[in-house]
């Protein structure tokens, strides 16, 4: 079971209007001091955020119960001039999670009028998350031959092949930042992980190393997941051969 919490900028097209045409500094400004607030707040409560278009934010937030998002709401009210609105929704896998909270919010399914929590929410904490975290073997040496904003473009098309591909194993990839991805992922996705590993071996030619770290709460899984990538890169470092992927 994945429980998924989905913070939305309430009314945020219309708001920005407000700040006139001089507003995209500010609204850049208000998007990543947000981040690191939600990323502060839930990182706390042992889970991690996902940033999706930096005004949508992913929470794998199994264990969390309404009071918990309910407290979360109170702080971000006292920081911030603008409200978010959460869709909470579980399912057995990553993306059908997502859809629950979909649905919960387009259905009005009210679980706190007053704090804007809408959808369906379980709370407990006994099943396993599954995080895959990939990265690029040894994209330093991509730099020698490519500008800097030609490995943005060579990363971008990357994330688009991850997204469409976890995606049809209902399962859900975001992007850290640098050559780094992290895939909320079914089991189907981990099976398929090599494979799709070798696909992109095989048509643009870069090499990806995948840990996956497996555990009760988003954060411990993500940290287990990291730690797996760092296996790798020490099995490498160390003269043996490496495997692409590795599992803790
Ligand atoms: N989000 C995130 N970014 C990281 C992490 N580690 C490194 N980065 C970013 O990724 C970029 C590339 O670093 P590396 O992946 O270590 O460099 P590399 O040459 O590919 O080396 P290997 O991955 O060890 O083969 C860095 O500049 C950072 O921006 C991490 O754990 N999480
Ligand atoms: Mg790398």
């Amino acid at each position: 079971m994945i429980q998924l919490s989905i913070l939305k900028i309430s009314e945020y097209g219309p708001w920005t209007l407000t700040l006139g045409s001089d507003r995209e500094h500010e609204l850049q400004m208000l998007q990543s001091s947000l981040y690191k607030e939600l990323q502060k707040l839930f990182s706390q409560k042992n889970c991690l955020v996902f940033l999706n278009r930096a005004d949508e934010f992913f929470v794998v937030s199994n264990g969390l119960k309404l009071d918990d998002h309910i407290q979360i709401q109170k702080i971000l009210e006292k920081s911030f001039d603008i409200r978010l609105t959460i869709s909470i929704g579980y399912a057995e896998s990553p993306f059908e999670a997502n859809l629950k909270a979909y649905e919960g919010k387009k259905n009005e399914i009210i679980l706190n009028k007053e704090y804007n929590i809408f959808g369906f929410i379980n709370g407990t904490s006994n099943s396993q998350i599954s995080i895959m975290h990939l990265d690029v073997d040894d994209l330093s040496s991509k730099r020698k031959t490519d500008s800097p904003y030609e490995i943005s473009s060579t990363i971008f098309e990357l994330y688009s092949k991850m997204s469409k591909f976890f995606l049809k194993k209902n399962s859900l990839t975001f992007f850290m930042g640098g050559d780094n991805f992290m895939v909320v992922a079914s089991n189907d996705a981990k099976t398929s992980v090599q494979s799709f590993i070798d696909m992109i071996k095989n048509e643009d030619k870069i090499s990806l190393n995948c840990g996956i770290g497996n555990a009760y709460t988003s954060r411990e899984s993500v940290k287990l997941a990291t730690k797996s990538l760092d296996t790798i890169r020490e099995i490498r470092d160390s003269g043996k051969e490496k495997p692409d992927v590795y599992e803790l």
